[in-house]
Order: C-alpha cells, then structure tokens, then sequence
C-alpha cells in the first residue's frame, strides 16, 4: 500500500490553523483559570489530566455505519485495516485524544502483519483492546465451517463453540503480535422466542466456553465480558446485563472483567450506579461510550444526554481519586456514524468524552461527601451541577494546542480537504446493510 500524505497529518499545517486562534484561546484560558483558582481549583493540573487521557478508536467505526434498512456509503470509505489505520491517525492529529485503535477480526483481517505493525508505529497509533466476532458467519474462512446463526459460545452444539473459542484465542494471538493487552468477547447469542432456549444451560455453556478463552489467552491479557440487553437476539440474551456479566467474570477469573457500552441498557437505567457497583466488585473493565435517545443508537457520544457522561465520569474519578486497587478502566469509542463524516464525529465524541471527564475532575468531593453525609440533596446536586455548569472548553483546546493538535479539530479537518483526498483514491464501497460495518 502507499501511505498517503496529507496535511491533516502535517504539524505545520496544524500550527497554521490554530496561530489565528490562539490569542482568544490564551484570554479564555486566563479567565477560565482565574475563576477555578476562587474555587481552589489548579487549572493546569485539570489541564495536564486532560491531556493524558486518552480513549481508543474502533477501527469499523471510521466506514459509513447504517441501519437494518440501508446503508448510505461515503466518499472516501477505508478499504482495509490499513486505510483505517490512517483515517484514526487523522481522528488523533487533529483531536489528540485517540493513541490507540481498537482492532476487530475478521472485519480487519490482512495477512501481513508486520506491515500493520509498522504503519501503526509510524502513524504514532497503538493497539488497544482486539474485539472477535462470532456474531456473523466467516463464509470465506476455512476455519469457520459451521454457522453462528443459533449461537456461538452457549451453541447447544459443542463443535460450534470449540470453534468459536478457537476464533477468540486466535484474536488474542494477533492481538499479541500487535501489542494488545486486552481481548473482548460480545456475543449476539440468545433467543428471539420464549421457550427457544434453556437459560441455565446456556449460561452454564458460556461460561465454559469463556473459561476455555480464559486459559488459552496470554497471561499477560484481560479478558472483557460485554454485555448488551437485545438485539440480534430480541426476546433474550444469554449476556443481556451487568449482572449476568459479573457472575460470569467472577466465574472466569482475576483478569476478566465487565465492559459497560452505555447503550446496551433498557432505557432510563442508571448506568452510573452500574459503575459504581463493578468498581466495589473490581471488575469494571471499561467502556464503549455513545449516546442514545431510544436504544442502543450508536449515536455520538454526548449527543443526547452529557449529563449522564458526566455522571459516569464523577463516578469514574471518584474511583481513580480513592486511587480504589486494580483501577485501570479501558476507554473506547463504540459508535455507527451513519449520516456524518466518521472522522468528523469521531474527533468529536473524543472531545466530548474529554469533557465530561474534565468536568468530573472539578467535582469539590469534600463538599459533596459533607452534603451527602449531612443529608442536604439540593446542595449534594447542585455541587454536581456547579461542575457540570463550568465551560472547560478552555482547557480541552489548549491540552490539544499543546500537544501539537487542532484547536478547532473539525475546521482543521475541512481545511485539511481529507476526505475530497481520499475519495481520489479510495472507490465508494457499496453494500454492508447491516448496522455495523
Ligand atoms: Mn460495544
């Protein structure tokens, strides 16, 4: 392949977009500053937080997403793991919030990678979490045979889970090679009518299966348990919520743990709580962050509701400050970008994550654990509020100013002419119905 050259990968390029901004940034900054130093509050040690945070971007997300009913595709799509790799280079130039991908097989399946290896390196792009996939068949892979439409690691058929392990611990051997410490396991596995299949049994089933991927895995690896409450299973599924993905992490071992994706919840559950409880339990691997208005939407995170991300993030920096043992979340955008540019949307989910995560960070927990144990519930709220209020625009602008990336990301990226570049040489890529691609 031939590494393309672009200007929203070139320094210069950057500096020169932000030099016009920089002046006002400097002036919000200052004020900004001034006002938190009233609260107690160092805005540089937010802003050197916020600058270290980072959160994964998954590789499938940066093709058109669609629906169950189309799929509209876009100028310029990856045609593989590696234009993917750069499209992420880009998302991470510009919004200097995503160092690592997060790789899916056999979505990014290539037969060489050490070339992976070495774009990856020379783009500055790392391997976060590797994601299998025996929600799907692998009609052209001669190690899938059998079919995954009822079921892969709680199949009632031994041969098709033996075969769904083999995927997931060879997921974990690329994801090895690649520099991963993590492998995640979402099954579709489920029933779409009562009476379909034996809860017991098929938890018990894939609770063995994971145990198998368990001990097959590099020592070195944590395993993540996704849950997700329905879909393509509609009536049940095997792993529908945390509770269930709990019992079987703690059945499985040390290392495996729960990944929350924010929209695999019945409507108006409090995810934040979730969080807390997995915290006590030691076992919140991470997140997918997205947003939803009525499921799981995959729309982009923050879009619909940054009350709750903030709310998930002041439980999240209440663990790290408590500095609670064998806290390491792993962050990941998981979303489907169906009518915006990918790398658009996700430099700006990538922010809004940061937000809410700032945000979190100037949360007074001496007042709030005062409030809350003197039982006022206005103050104990509007302590929340008074963080969630502040504008910490300042700050995200100037952590991404900093480290050589975009103060205003999006204006960068159509200045940039990225995607009118890629469309040259990349062919529209039609097809893929399905809601991921
Ligand atoms: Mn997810």
């Amino acid at each position: 392949m031939d590494q393309i050259t672009t200007l929203a990968l070139d320094q210069d390029f950057v500096a020169a977009q932000n030099a016009p901004l920089t002046a006002a940034l400097d002036d919000d900054y200052a004020a900004l500053g001034r006002a938190l130093d009233r609260r107690g509050i160092d805005i540089e040690a937010i802003t050197k937080a916020v600058s270290a945070f980072a959160v994964a971007a998954p590789t499938w997300a940066v093709g058109s997403g669609g629906t169950r009913f189309a799929r509209f595709p876009m100028a310029g799509e990856p045609r593989d793991i590696f234009d993917k790799l750069e499209d992420c280079a880009v998302v991470n130039a510009l919004a200097g919030a995503t160092p690592t991908i997060s790789p899916h097989f056999p979505w990014d399946e290539t037969s060489d990678l050490p070339a992976l290896k070495e774009l990856a390196a020379s783009l500055g792009l790392g391997f976060d979490a590797v994601n299998s996939n025996t929600f799907q068949d692998h009609p052209n892979d001669p190690r899938h045979p059998l079919s995954y439409k009822y079921g892969s690691l709680s199949h009632t058929d031994p041969a098709v889970r033996a075969q769904a392990i083999e995927h997931n611990l060879r997921c974990a051997e690329i994801g090895e090679a690649l520099g991963s410490k993590a492998l995640t396991v979402w099954i579709g596995d489920g029933a779409n009518f009562p009476g379909q299949q034996h809860f017991g049994r098929a938890f018990d089933r894939y609770i063995e299966s994971v145990q198998a991927i368990y001990a097959g895995m590099p020592e070195t690896f944590r395993l993540f348990l996704e849950h997700k409450m329905y879909e393509p299973a509609f009536y049940a599924t095997v792993i529908q919520d945390w509770g269930s993905s709990l019992l079987a992490a703690q059945a499985v071992g040390d290392r495996c743990l729960c990944l929350v994706d924010l929209g695999h919840h019945a409507a108006n559950v409090n995810i934040e709580m979730i969080v807390a409880r997995l915290v006590h339990a030691r076992k919140l691997a991470g997140f997918h962050f997205n947003d939803s208005k009525y499921g799981d939407d995959d729309l982009d995170a923050g879009a619909i509701d940054p009350y709750r991300l903030f709310l998930v993030f002041n439980e999240l920096v209440d663990a790290e400050q408590r500095r609670t043992p064998g806290f390491q979340p792993s962050y990941m955008l998981d979303q489907s970008h169906n009518v915006t540019d990918p790398i658009e949307s996700l430099m700006t989910s990538a922010v809004e994550v940061q937000r809410a995560y700032a945000q979190a960070l100037l949360v007074d927990r001496t007042a709030l654990d005062e409030f809350q144990t003197a039982n006022d519930p206005l103050m104990a709220s509007q302590t929340l509020k008074r963080a969630y209020t502040t504008d910490v625009q300042p700050i995200l602008a100037m952590a991404r100013n900093r480290k050589g990336a975009a103060i205003d990301p999006v204006a960068a990226y159509r200045a940039s002419g990225y995607r009118a570049a890629v469309a040259r040489i990349r062919p529209v890529k039609t097809g893929g119905s399905g809601g991921i691609v």
